[in-house]
């Protein structure tokens, strides 16, 4: 696919050809810096990274990578709230944040476990 498009470009269509060298660079920055959904891992009683930026409308997905223990993120706030509910061990939740601000995420069954999330424009 790659190279039909870098094919059309040589072949030169001279409208189409900048919109199709901006498509490229945004592919190649998007996979660059990773891209929605956001791993966030719970392991040992932690999330996994602890902290994360994203934009509004992206998504984390909640994976239990914990062998026994169960975890239950959650988050209760005037703005934005969601429950997983228990999740077993391999188990994936996704929640995409639709309302920009920060937020603590919290786990209903280790009280230490913490992720905060800034959701921004
Ligand atoms: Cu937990």
């Amino acid at each position: 696919m790659q190279s039909g498009l870098l094919r059309a470009l040589r072949l030169g269509s001279f409208g189409g050809a900048p919109i199709v060298a901006a498509m490229i660079a945004g592919a190649l920055v998007g996979s660059a810096l990773g891209a929605s959904p956001f791993v966030i891992s719970q392991k040992d009683r932690e999330f996994n990274p602890a902290e994360i930026s994203i934009k509004r409308g992206e998504i984390l997905r909640f994976i239990n990578d914990d062998g026994e223990l169960l975890h239950h993120a959650y988050l209760s706030s005037d703005k934005f709230s969601f429950d997983s509910g228990d999740q077993q061990p391999g188990s994936k939740y996704d929640v995409a944040f639709s309302v920009t601000g920060d937020y603590t995420v919290l786990c209903g069954i280790h009280p230490k476990m913490k992720l905060t999330v800034h959701v921004a424009k």
